[in-house]
């Protein structure tokens, strides 16, 4: 097993989790503003501001495992800062882990020369660089209706940044990946508190695993990686939702059969054909469901919060859009509640994983109004009007429609 110096949350000594929690701040009071709208009433009772070690203060949903995701106002630039990026787990037993002893173990039966790779020799496969949203699949599963069971996330379960690493498809091609490899399977350092939970591991069907942009990456925004955000290497598959991205990745296995276990047959899928995806998981299919794959077209308006005050007169709107990996064509708002719709300015194009910054000039009159958005892929995919509801509150795309009060 990998080497453990320190562990957060459930410290190997009593004094270690006395200093950690006292370094985590928390300020109760402050969350509920920072809350969604439309996330249960319970939430604001449970959700607190708090600061994880390297972090800015986050809201907190569950701090075992730690859940906390991002204030709207830290979504208002097209990379995500580090100290300000999301954080997501399932399990409560984290690792610190020590990058000189640390070593990724490649194999499975679908590698003929399985190997070990330490952080070192990560570093010397060619480094590739993608800017990619890293997106809860239950990024605003707290807005759905009816509610759901599962984290009640409201907006801000997702960030993006660029990443540096190696391809997963050159690590594979060293192992020696034969042609009957089917999936890829990836499992992190942490684990569960107690034995019946059963463990994280991920696989990814052969063909993204092979992808140009499909990285180990080891750099976030041009620093390490944060402890919470998989230091010291992570899994990135750009254009599928998060819960591919195995943080602390400590083996990749090549399997010639598809994965089983609790988080591949049972978590994290959606009914078949209810949604406008494009990627296939073909393996992890059955004849009700599929696996999520890709993220659906999304956008999210960062410059203003739902009932926020403004001065009758010109007003920008602005925020982010992003999808699959397709990339965005237009983003287009409604100020009569959908009827007429026009064209927002985009912004800097980091790529088509990237999240892209839109902004809109309206004219705001004394009392409500109202803003509509709805962003378009280049594939002519758009976001839906009504919930697609499904039992785990995965791909919530409803156009937002805020209201801005002139005053
Ligand atoms: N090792 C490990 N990796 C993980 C998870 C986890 O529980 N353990 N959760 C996944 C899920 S569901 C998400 S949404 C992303 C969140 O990434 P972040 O915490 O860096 O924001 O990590 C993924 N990788
Ligand atoms: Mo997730």
């Amino acid at each position: 097993m990998i080497p453990i110096n320190r562990r957060h949350f459930l410290g190997t000594s009593a004094a270690a989790s006395v200093a950690l929690l006292g370094g985590m701040n928390r300020f109760a009071l402050a969350a509920g503003a920072n809350l969604s709208p439309g996330v249960p009433a319970g939430v604001g009772s449970i959700a607190s501001m708090a600061t994880l070690p390297g972090k800015k203060p986050l809201i907190m949903l569950a701090d075992r495992p730690p859940n906390y995701e991002a204030p709207l106002e830290y979504l208002r630039t097209p990379i995500t800062p580090n100290d300000q990026f999301f954080v997501r787990y399932h399990l409560a037993d984290i690792p610190e882990i020590d990058a000189k002893t640390y070593k990724i173990k490649v194999g499975g039966d679908g590698a003929a020369s399985p190997l070990e790779l330490t952080l070192d020799d990560l570093k010397k496969f060619p480094a590739v660089e993608v800017v990619a949203v890293n997106q809860c699949s239950g990024n605003r599963r707290g807005l759905s209706n009816p509610h759901v069971a599962g984290v009640e996330w409201g907006y801000g379960a997702m960030g993006c940044a660029r990443w540096k690493g190696a391809r997963v498809k050159d690590i594979l091609e060293k192992a020696g990946i034969k042609k009957d490899t089917i999936e890829v399977a990836f499992d992190g350092a942490d684990g569960p508190v107690v034995d019946k939970t059963p463990d994280f591991i991920k696989s990814i069907p052969a063909w993204k695993a092979l992808d140009e942009s499909t990285l180990i990456a080891y750099e976030m925004n041009g620093q390490p990686l944060p402890h919470f955000n998989g230091f010291p290497a992570r899994l990135i598959v750009p254009g599928w939702t998060g819960t591919y991205w195995m943080k602390h990745v400590v083996s990749i296995n090549a399997l010639t059969k598809p994965l089983g276990g609790f988080w591949m047959t049972a978590a994290y899928r959606v009914p078949l054909g209810k949604f406008p995806l494009i990627a296939r998981f073909v393996s992890q299919e059955t004849a009700v469901n599929t696996p999520i794959t890709e993220m659906v077209v999304n956008s999210l308006i960062t410059s203003h919060r739902d009932g926020a005050k403004v001065k009758p007169g010109k007003v920008t709107v602005s925020g982010m859009a992003w999808d699959g990996g397709y990339g965005i064509s237009s983003v287009q708002v409604s100020t009569d509640g959908g009827k007429v719709w026009t064209a927002a300015k985009l912004g800097q194009d980091l790529g088509r994983y990237a999240l892209r910054p839109w902004s809109f000039e309206l004219t705001a009159r004394k009392g409500k109004n109202t803003v509509m958005v709805n962003a378009t892929n280049k594939l002519g995919q758009g976001q839906t009007s009504e919930l697609i509801f499904n039992p785990a509150g995965y791909h919530n795309n409803v156009m937002q429609n805020i209201a801005l009060v002139g005053a």
